[in-house]
């Protein structure tokens, strides 16, 4: 079953950009969980990622919560500690812009057989960590150097091999709350490359620049970080993509 990458899929064969709401769990409790509960009550965007870069269980406690939401959970985990079988999907992610072994396949060996016996769809995603001018919680975690800004030919080639490795998508990351987003110059290149969705994400703070990314090329965009601080604009963003599309 492949039902979320095969939307994902006939989306991007439509030219329609899609929108992911990222939530934190170990941040996403109490006044900031209500609030954002109750932006997605009226204002769904095409996807929720849950995750973040801590070790921390309460990944099914926010999961539970999200339940009368009608948009899929995606796990976009840190490591194997936040996977769980009640989301929808998993992006089976490997850290391939780095050479740390325990995100490149260390942390997967650690769940396959969990996730395998789930019900979990299982997106295998190559993701690419980019200098967004700020020392990101994933450099930190992983213990990698992100490619540089503009450092356009290592990202593309890193891209194609994540294709060719039999990655369904990319993920080019400038890292939550990074000062620079991923440059239009570089999506660009990065999309002209590759056949499969890419997802764009890490500092995305208006939706100037959420318009900036899907028009340089990325299918996905994700915003997080902003939400933890002005979580009513969730509704902007999500209104913002609803004309986009209808353009
Ligand atoms: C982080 O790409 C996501 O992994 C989203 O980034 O939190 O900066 O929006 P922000």
């Amino acid at each position: 079953m492949s039902k979320i990458y095969q939307d994902i899929l006939d989306k991007k064969a439509r030219r329609e950009k899609m929108f992911a709401v990222l939530l934190d769990p170990e941040k996403c409790v109490d006044k900031l969980l209500y609030n954002v509960l109750k932006q997605l009550k009226y204002h769904h965007p095409d996807l929720i990622f849950i995750g973040g870069s801590g070790r921390c269980c309460n990944t099914e406690d926010l999961i539970k919560e999200l339940n009368g939401i009608p948009v899929p959970k995606v796990l976009f985990p840190g490591d194997a500690s936040q996977f769980s079988p009640k989301a929808d999907a998993l992006l089976f992610l490997s850290l391939i812009s780095g050479r740390n072994l325990d995100y490149l396949i260390g942390q997967h060996v650690k769940s396959a057989i969990e996730i395998k016996k789930s019900a979990v769809e299982i997106i295998p995603t190559g993701y690419i960590l980019i200098d967004g001018g700020t020392d990101s919680s994933v450099k930190r975690v992983s213990k990698t150097e992100p490619i540089g800004a503009d450092d356009i030919a290592t990202a593309c080639s890193t891209a194609v091999a994540g294709e060719l490795l039999g990655m369904k998508m990319i993920y080019l990351e400038a890292g939550s709350g990074a000062k620079n987003p991923v440059s239009s110059e570089m999506i660009t290149a990065v999309a002209a490359e590759l056949s499969i969705p890419m997802i764009v994400g890490g500092g995305i703070k208006t939706t100037k620049q959420l318009k900036t990314a899907f028009d340089a090329g990325a299918d996905l965009v994700v915003v997080g970080n902003l939400f933890e601080k002005e979580t009513e604009r969730i509704g902007e963003f999500v209104q913002f993509v609803e004309r986009y599309k209808l353009k």
